[in-house]
């Protein structure tokens, strides 16, 4: 058992008292949590400034949802939860939409919020702020506490911690009632209340019989494929990943935030031919992916017509049979699972047939090729190939540079073009496609990884989260923000089919310069116009590490409807387009 001056570094003097905001703060540095996203306000805003104050970075946010995302990638980055701090009520609210984006993300995230005093709330008699927090959070995240006592604050950390990171990670919502931070309690036996979480994530073994059956499953394939999903980027086992594809000699297709954990440009990635693997693959070994909505759900026209064998990795056994049946469920953490599925492989791994792995490069060398024209045009306005071929050059350049990326057309062309290099390099909408992430998730990769950031943002994505251009001048954060600014959501060529004077619903102000907002806070704004200018503003970005925001001007009529899912749109029997 740990000394309280173990705990906290320094023995509490004789006498000497603490309270519920250091004993938080304590408890969350004993867990080598030294960062804080959020918005101050009662309760809470002492707890911000006594953490700044005992070394934390406590970064503010200019909206609670912006500070949840930050929390929510941080917490995929660092496999420690991210750490978002609230006020009551409407705060809470505004940091719950992250909250819940974490849980069904699986990244490991806690929103901790201030909330009002339990007696009122609890009988509705009208508090400041008033919510019953707790009951709300629960059915979107993980696990939600509440902490009454001071002396009960260290296990309320201890757990919320352990909730988040262990099995599969997700959202914790930890309620703290403002009363309970003014409680004070003796220093030294407020110390040792604190509990140093060991193990939090502990590795999960597979069955040997689950690695045998996979084992015989990927050896009966004529035309294997595997796909990486972002719980393998998340279980950073990046060494075991790259070296089991290598030996299986199979054709592999990362999901979106999975590029670059193993490069794109790598000879058995099938980016480039995922129609066809998918549809002719007779045997699939998921790894850290779900058969979700951007899988298909596994069937349909999408995965052919041939019967499929699925091998899945997964922490959660949950989430085998989900949507099809599973032939070789394999149940324990990435790590584990690759590393007996390496062992189990031996030394002689007989590689797929020739005919197979030939068949996808030469598709992959064909769609490669017909694209590659495109994306040297130089065309103004630009159009999406125009502007992410001069923006896939700088990533080319820049390995280790993170890529966040939002939007519709403007996500789903720049994950197609953007080839990746390194591991956790590409953040993105995520499970849900959710528009808003952006700037949240380029301060948090910013802030822990100190490498520079390129956020390549739709119009109407960057404007969910926009004002945090405030933030990322305020802290000098090295961010470039790109806007591909095409006048509005999908394309902004929309007229008003009523002939009133109404704007159409998807179309924004014509000609308007993102970049101007930028330049409002002291950062660089540029306005490009070209491929070229593009490409020139990003590069002065990128050295100089500058907040800067570049106003790119996209061909109005150059999108899609919903970028490439369109077909998930209701069709009206009465009103056809
Ligand atoms: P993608 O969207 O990239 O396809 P998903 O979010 O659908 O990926 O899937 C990620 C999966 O990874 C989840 O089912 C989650 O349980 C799993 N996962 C996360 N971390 C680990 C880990 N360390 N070990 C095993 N599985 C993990
Ligand atoms: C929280 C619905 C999906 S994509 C999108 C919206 C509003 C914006 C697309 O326009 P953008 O990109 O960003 O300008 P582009 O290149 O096609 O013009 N609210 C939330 N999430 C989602 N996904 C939506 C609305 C949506
Ligand atoms: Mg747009």
């Amino acid at each position: 058992m740990a000394t309280a001056a173990e705990k906290t570094g320094a023995a509490p003097e004789a006498g000497a008292l603490t309270d519920g905001f250091h004993l938080v703060i304590d408890a969350l540095k004993l867990n080598d949590i030294t960062t804080i996203y959020g918005v101050p306000g009662i309760p809470i805003t002492d707890l911000g400034r006594f953490a700044q104050a005992a070394g934390m970075r406590v970064l503010s946010f200019r909206h609670e949802q912006n500070a949840g995302y930050a929390a929510a990638i941080a917490g995929y980055l660092t496999q420690k939860p991210g750490v978002c701090l609230t006020v009551s009520a409407p705060g809470f609210l505004n940091g719950l939409t992250a909250l819940a984006h974490a849980t069904t993300n699986c990244f490991p995230m806690i929103l901790i919020s201030g909330s009002s005093e339990r007696e009122i709330v609890d009988l509705q008699q009208g508090d400041y702020e008033e919510m019953d927090q707790l009951a709300v959070a629960k059915p979107l995240c993980k696990a939600a506490f509440r902490v009454l006592h001071a002396q009960d604050i260290g296990i309320g950390v201890a757990r919320a911690i352990r909730a988040a990171v262990s099995g599969r990670p997700g959202g914790v919502y930890l309620d703290l009632p403002a009363k309970l931070l003014g409680q004070a309690m003796d220093a030294a036996a407020g110390a040792k209340t604190l509990v140093k979480v060991i193990d939090p994530a502990p590795r999960q073994i597979p069955a040997p019989d689950s690695i045998a059956r996979a084992l015989d499953v990927l050896k009966s394939a004529k035309r294997p494929l595997i796909i990486l999903g972002k719980g393998a980027a998340y279980a950073q086992a990046d060494d075991a990943i790259k070296a089991l594809v290598e030996k299986s000699g199979m054709p592999f297709l990362p999901m979106s935030m999975a590029k670059g954990l193993l490069p794109d440009t790598h000879p058995q990635c099938a980016g480039a031919a995922r129609s066809l693997v998918l549809q002719d693959s007779d045997v699939v070994m998921l790894i850290g992916a779900r058969l979700n909505w951007l899988l298909s759900h596994g069937k349909g026209k999408t995965w052919g017509k041939g019967p499929k064998k699925f091998v899945h990795i997964d922490i959660e056994p949950k989430e085998m049979d989900s949507n099809v049946e599973i032939a070789a469920p394999v149940v324990g953490d990435i790590a584990s699972c690759v590393s007996a599925l390496l062992d189990g492989m031996g030394g002689r791994w007989q590689a797929p047939p020739a005919e197979w792995t030939e068949a996808v490069k030469a598709k992959r060398d064909e769609n490669v090729a017909k694209m590659a024209p495109r994306l040297r045009n130089n065309n103004i306005p630009m159009d999406y190939q125009g502007a992410l071929g001069a923006l896939r050059t700088i990533i080319q350049q820049r390995p280790d540079a993170i890529l966040v990326n939002e939007g519709a057309n403007t996500l789903d062309f720049a994950r197609s073009i953007i080839d990746m290099y390194q591991p956790r390099k590409r953040l993105d909408v995520g499970t849900w496609g959710v528009m808003g992430v952006g700037m949240g998730t380029a301060i948090a990769a910013a802030v822990v990884t100190g490498k520079p950031v390129l956020a390549v943002e739709g119009d109407s994505a960057f404007g969910f989260s926009g004002m945090e251009v405030e933030t990322i001048c305020r802290y000098n954060l090295p961010v470039c923000v790109v806007v591909f600014n095409n006048g509005g959501i999908y394309r902004g060529t929309d007229v008003n089919p009523s002939g009133g004077a109404d704007a159409a619903t998807t179309v924004f102000v014509k000609g308007a310069r993102y970049d101007k907002m930028m330049e409002a806070f002291g950062g660089v704004g540029v306005n490009a116009t070209s491929p070229d200018e593009l490409s020139r503003a990003v590069n002065t970005a990128m050295d100089s590490g500058k907040p800067t925001l570049i106003n790119a001007v996209i061909d109005e009529k150059a999108g899609t409807e919903s970028g490439r899912i369109g077909n998930l749109n209701p069709q009206s029997v009465v009103a056809k387009k």
